[in-house]
């Protein structure tokens, strides 16, 4: 987004950005600094001395910079954006920036990941975190969700117990940012209700390519509530523009060395570029009344509600079109809580949703220093808030006058509460009747179905994706007593799967029994999803005397498509064809990597070390071929093609007299992998 083109949330924003360039060096207290080089010393040899302030102000500044990290989901990225509605959702909320079609809201979204430490390498296999807040006229609304529609658990008191298990190891703090370990996996075995979400954490679901293609869930049921107050229940999806693609595990592990910021480069580079992502946003709405018309309980986050049974009315757009001014001010401090909602989106009776809407507010008083977070920048509401709360560490707000209480005589009995009709916030009369108990409802007792659901609706290269997660993941675990519980667990999702892994693990057949389930949901397998070659990006690599116009044809086909070309040669500057045109280099073998390109274009060509160039490309050819991506050959390419191990075949892409090889390698780009492809 341009500066000049504000929305709400940028405008109050921009009243806070200072640009220190160009500026005079001054203490906090405004006071110009003459020396910022040498502390004041007795004597250029002498002890420094406790008067000098700009020194002491300076450090210890720098000694209180950090903040405690998030408990879960501290490694983390934002950007602002925002959402425009298609069409009004009158019918079914009052929630105002549901209303009018083409109204657009300033948004901000952090992604993240779960489990390790800030510190800690994008491509992990992790759960997702997708965080989105509305600024919307009527307050802030936040979605807190997730990249997968349902949890490890049905009741948040066990929530710390999940994360101390996945978190690492207490007695030796490892492994970071791995559930590829003994706790973990006890846990799993002691809590089957984590049987769904287990099998989505296993899938390529938690490798995903890029935050871009990533799906969105809001994991809990709401309520919609329209203006006659009446309750639907609903559930949140956000819909990549770009499809939902994944890394293979091999890769993921070695992105996390080569370049542990890769998802959040992705994203900056992204919207620098102007290629801005884009996520639809639909909602599944189930009637009040039709509450216990299905299998599943709605009110169990184990549990997703397949959108052949219930469809997905997509409603609008959201798009990511700024990055951040400064990552600690607006990503660190954001604070995302589920309990933000405005008139029109309210509660369910989830025990999970109900345990976070404690849990956010109290992890940010510590977090953030305190009651004021609110007034935070990015926090801050784009509406006026007014209310008695006052003070706190750190309050900016100056209210003036004497009351601070409600109800008063001498404000005239302001700030007043507001009717329904006014635009207050009135909870849900839902009615409620039981006994105080602490029990799980019978409902919530069947672990295994949905597991099996998801089974059943994956491709055969997803299903041996998942086994071999298994195999990695429980491999890992130390106790066999704890590898043999898996297995035990898991043949009742199904029992071939659980055998294969008992066979790779070296513990015993499973015996129990699968779950009948034979229904497949084909919108959970992302073989079904868009493919698109915008914004992917292909390795060219190349050296002097190519064939220009061969090259040139296929490249600006690639770029027409949208396709980001990184020209890698033996080191960088130029390089030049027979037919003299002139290209920059970009990156060296040594600066990058296959891992970190969507797909290869083989120029070859003539440089200082022919044998280097040679062993250099035919690694480059033997990992993307490895990895199931399209590789291209030039005319010039193809004597590294016969030195590689790659072979004729899927997503192997010759120039030929006959065909048209820059079209055809845009069409292979965009599958971004070929599992049919034989690799050994
Ligand atoms: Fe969270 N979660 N969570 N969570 N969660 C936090 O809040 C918690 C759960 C999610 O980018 C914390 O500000 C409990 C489900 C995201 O800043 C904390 C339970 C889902 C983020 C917390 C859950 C999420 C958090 C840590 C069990 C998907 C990062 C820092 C009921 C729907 C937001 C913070 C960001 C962060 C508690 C379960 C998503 C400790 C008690 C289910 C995306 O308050």
């Amino acid at each position: 987004m341009e500066k000049s083109s504000k929305n709400k949330k940028d405008e109050q924003l921009e009243m806070f950005r200072v640009n220190n360039k160009g500026t005079k060096m001054t203490t906090n207290q405004g006071v110009k600094v003459s020396e910022d080089e040498n502390s004041l010393k007795a004597g250029v040899r002498g002890p420094t001395l406790m008067e000098d302030f700009h020194f002491r102000e300076k450090v210890t500044h720098f000694d209180h910079e950090r903040i405690p990290e998030r408990v879960v989901h501290a490694r983390g990225y934002g950007a602002h954006g925002e959402f425009e509605l298609y069409e009004s959702m009158k019918e079914f909320t009052k929630a105002g920036f549901l209303q009018e079609p083409g109204k657009k809201t300033p948004l901000f979204l952090r992604f993240s990941n779960v489990a390790g430490s800030k510190g800690s390498a994008d491509t992990v296999r992790d759960v997702r975190g997708f965080a989105v807040k509305f600024y919307t006229e009527e307050g802030n609304y936040d979605l807190v969700g997730n990249n997968i529609p349902v949890f490890f658990i049905q009741d948040a008191i066990k929530f710390p117990d999940l994360i101390h298990a996945v978190q690492p190891e207490p007695h030796n703090e490892m492994p970071q940012a791995a559930s590829a370990h003994d706790t973990f996996w006890d846990f799993v075995a002691n809590n089957q209700e984590s049987a769904h979400m287990v099998m989505w954490q296993m899938s390529d679901r938690t490798i995903p390519r890029s935050w871009r293609m990533m799906e969105g869930f809001g994991v809990h049921t709401f309520r919609f509530v329209n203006e006659d107050g009446k309750a639907r229940f609903v559930k949140f999806h956000w819909k990549p523009a770009l499809g939902v693609h994944s890394l293979v595990w091999d890769e993921a592990q070695k992105v996390s060395g080569k370049d542990p910021d890769f998802q959040r480069r992705d994203l900056w580079e992204s919207i620098e570029k102007g290629n801005f992502p884009e996520w639809e946003l639909g909602v599944q709405m189930i009637e009040t009344e039709d509450e216990f018309m299905f299998d599943f309980d709605v009110l169990d986050a184990t549990k997703l509600w397949p959108e052949e049974i219930v469809p997905v009315k997509i409603i609008g757009k959201m798009t990511l079109n700024q990055n951040v001014d400064n990552v600690f001010a607006e990503t660190e401090q954001v604070a995302f809580h589920p309990g933000n909602v405005i008139p029109g989106i309210d509660f369910t009776n989830d025990p999970l949703l109900q345990g976070r809407l404690f849990s956010y507010i109290d992890t940010q008083l510590i977090r953030l220093g305190g009651p004021n977070f609110t007034e935070i920048p990015i926090n801050r509401a784009v509406c006026p808030f007014h209310n008695n709360q006052r003070n706190g560490y750190s309050r900016q707000r100056i209210d003036i006058g004497q009351v601070s209480y409600h109800k008063n005589s001498l404000a005239g009995n302001t700030p007043s509460t507001s009717t329904a009709k006014e635009g207050g916030f009135v909870h849900y009369e839902e009615k409620v009747e039981g006994r105080i108990i602490q029990a799980r409802s019978d409902s919530f007792k069947d672990h295994f179905s949905q597991a099996r659901l998801f089974w059943n609706s994956m491709s055969a290269p997803e299903k041996q994706h998942i086994i071999n997660a298994f195999i990695f993941e429980v491999g890992k675990v130390e106790s066999k007593s704890v590898r043999q519980q898996v297995v035990d667990m898991f043949v009742h999702v199904d029992k071939e799967m659980a055998t294969i892994i008992a066979d790779g693990i070296g513990v015993k057949k499973p015996t129990g029994t699968q779950s009948k389930v034979t229904a497949s949901s084909p919108a959970l397998s992302q073989e079904n999803t868009r493919s698109v070659p915008y914004s992917l990006k292909v390795g060219i690599l190349i050296g002097n005397g190519f064939n220009g116009a061969e090259v040139v044809k296929a490249v600006k086909t690639f770029i027409n498509a949208g396709i980001t070309v990184d020209i890698i040669s033996e080191k960088l500057g130029t390089v030049r064809s027979k037919d003299n045109f002139q290209v920059d280099v970009n990156e060296t073998f040594l600066t990058t990597d296959p891992v970190l390109h969507d797909a290869l274009y083989v120029v070859g060509g003539k440089v200082g070390n022919p044998a280097k160039f040679s062993s250099d490309m035919t690694y480059f050819i033997n990992e993307a071929f490895k990895h199931f991506k399209p590789i291209g050959f030039a005319t010039s390419g193809k004597p590294y093609f016969e030195a590689s191990n790659a072979k004729e075949g899927p997503g192997v892409v010759f120039t030929t007299s006959e065909s048209d090889f820059g079209k055809t390698f845009v069409k292979a780009v965009a599958k971004q992998r070929f599992w049919d492809r034989d690799i050994y």
